[in-house]
């Protein structure tokens, strides 16, 4: 089977604002008398903005203490910090080896998807210099499940016109990993941990064209054989 598509997450794979979603959650939390650390944001990564709030909420043991006005005032509050933030974003704000990458996949003819569940996604990609690298990037304010659902890649896929096992998606999330696998695609994990992903890499240096291409080879030859 050939290789069409190569669906990718933002937040951890083409720009590092996992650290700006932390500052902003923990600011937030602080304000309301609960405690996050960096291991408890793991488990934020490619969670939208509302389940986010809500597992932080149980951490801190308050989970029935706001009503739906408080905690979309709680989210807004995160979002304003967040946002605000994001103007330090600039085109060296990619993360190594991703705009060599996007090129290679662009010059091979293959089609570049974008499978981010931020609402502010189009405005960091604008931001970064690169939406017009994306073929199609999936509208987050569209999906009702954020990942481990495997609903935002298969929206990429299908607003790219490919089947899911045609694509490779790449993430830096567990629940991105668990998203893209149960989508039926090919999934490459970056950074620590992974374990459930097709090929882990250590960091985006090591997302090459041919990187993506030998990995698809060998795990389309073992399921020929
Ligand atoms: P926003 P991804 C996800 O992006 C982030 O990993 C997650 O931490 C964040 O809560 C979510 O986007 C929603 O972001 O508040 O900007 O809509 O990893 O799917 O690119
Ligand atoms: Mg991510």
């Amino acid at each position: 089977m050939t290789l069409n598509a190569v669906v990718f997450d933002l937040d951890g794979v083409i720009t590092d604002t996992a650290h700006l979603h932390f500052l902003a959650w923990r600011s937030v939390a602080q304000e309301i008398g609960i405690t996050i650390d960096e291991a408890f944001n793991e488990q934020l990564k490619g969670i939208s903005r509302m389940d986010s709030l809500l597992l932080i909420l149980q951490h801190g043991g308050k989970a029935g203490t706001f009503d739906d006005k408080q905690r979309l005032a709680l989210a807004g509050k995160k979002n304003e910090i967040y946002v605000q933030s994001l103007a330090s974003l600039t085109q060296a704000s990619l993360l190594p080896g991703i705009r060599e990458v996007l090129a290679d996949i662009r010059a091979a003819n293959v089609k570049i998807g974008l499978a981010s569940v931020s609402l502010n996604a189009p405005g960091i990609l604008q931001a970064l210099g690169i939406h017009k690298a994306f073929d199609f990037c999936a509208d987050a304010s569209r999906i009702s499940c954020s990942k481990p659902d495997p609903e935002i890649f298969l929206a990429a896929c299908a607003g790219l016109h490919v089947r899911p096992e045609e694509a490779i998606g790449i993430e830096d999330a567990a629940a991105g990993v668990e998203a893209i696998n149960a989508a039926g695609m090919l999934s490459v994990g970056i950074g620590p941990g992974l374990n459930h992903a097709g090929l882990q890499l250590h960091s985006t240096r090591e997302l090459t064209w041919k990187c993506l291409t030998d990995f698809w080879t060998s795990r389309t030859a073992l399921i020929r054989n």
